[in-house]
């Protein structure tokens, strides 16, 4: 068997060159690789549609990996269940309506199941700003390698091009806020204490479009909609993403 050094580094090249090219025009773009952000992949990216998830870390999963206070399990309660079962993440009963599963095999199937379902994923990539033109939406995103951005060197960014982006990044909602710093029409009422129960139920009518071209997933909802924290109990990050799925998908047909 032949293998030599450099026929490794021009595959890595030109295979990542390829799909990254093809990747510069999407249809769905997910900013950050988070619990929502991948529900969100594994449904959008069903039947074809371009889907990305743009992740800045080297791992996708966000705040799933630790659990709850670097205990690796998570609680799901009754509402989302059902998506715990339809990713194959075993879990059991601890009390009615507390369903614990490990963190390490969420992530894990969620990630395949986005995998599966086509999704591309962009890691160690970061997103600086967005892109609006005189149709006013967001159009696209800028985008760096996360070492440019840690070291702060003086590199410009790429940019690629997107009917819809979901800001899936969490408590920090950095879409978001890109829209907001450059002037955008958007109000950020950041996130308010911690309520779980109030938390996870209304984060579903929190996950919407908050900017033409713009809909808020997960945490970063709730951050949007100055909507109280929940900690560890992670069926509104799931219901969520299905939800953002969904819009992000009615959304990019209509563009
Ligand atoms: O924070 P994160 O897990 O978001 P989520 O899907 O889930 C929140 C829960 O983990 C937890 C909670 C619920 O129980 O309160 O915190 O809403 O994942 C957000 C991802 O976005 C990435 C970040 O590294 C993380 O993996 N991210 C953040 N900023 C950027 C980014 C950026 N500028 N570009 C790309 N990715």
């Amino acid at each position: 068997m032949q293998l030599d050094e450099v026929t490794i580094s021009r595959a890595i090249l030109e295979t990542h060159a390829e799909i990254s090219s093809r990747y510069l025009d999407l249809d769905i773009a997910i900013v950050g690789g988070g619990p929502s952000g991948l529900v969100c992949a594994a449904l959008a990216a069903e039947d074809g549609r371009k889907v990305a998830v743009i992740e800045k870390k080297l791992s996708v999963g966000g705040g799933m990996w630790g659990g709850g206070m670097t205990f690796p399990r998570i609680v799901v309660q009754e509402e989302g269940k059902r998506l715990l079962d339809q990713f194959g993440i075993r879990s059991r009963v601890y009390k009615p309506g507390y369903h614990v599963a490990s963190s390490v095999e969420s992530v894990a199937k969620l990630t395949a199941a986005a995998c599966d379902a086509g999704a591309e994923f962009f890691n160690l990539t970061s997103v600086e700003d967005v892109v609006i033109k005189e149709d006013g939406r967001v159009s696209g995103l800028v985008i760096t390698t996360s070492p440019v951005e840690m070291t702060g060197l003086h590199v410009d960014p790429l940019t690629l091009a997107a009917k819809v982006t979901v800001d899936a990044t969490g408590h920090d909602a950095v879409v978001a806020h890109c829209v907001l710093r450059k002037g955008g029409d958007i109000t950020i009422h950041g996130e308010s204490f911690m309520w779980a129960e109030r938390a996870e139920t209304n984060i579903i009518n929190h996950t919407r479009e908050i900017f033409p071209g713009l809909i808020a997933c997960g945490m970063a909802a709730n951050a949007v909609a100055g909507e109280a924290r929940m900690g560890p109990v992670f069926g509104g990050m799931l219901l969520s993403g299905e939800h953002a799925a969904v819009l992000a998908r009615e959304i990019s047909e209509r563009v």
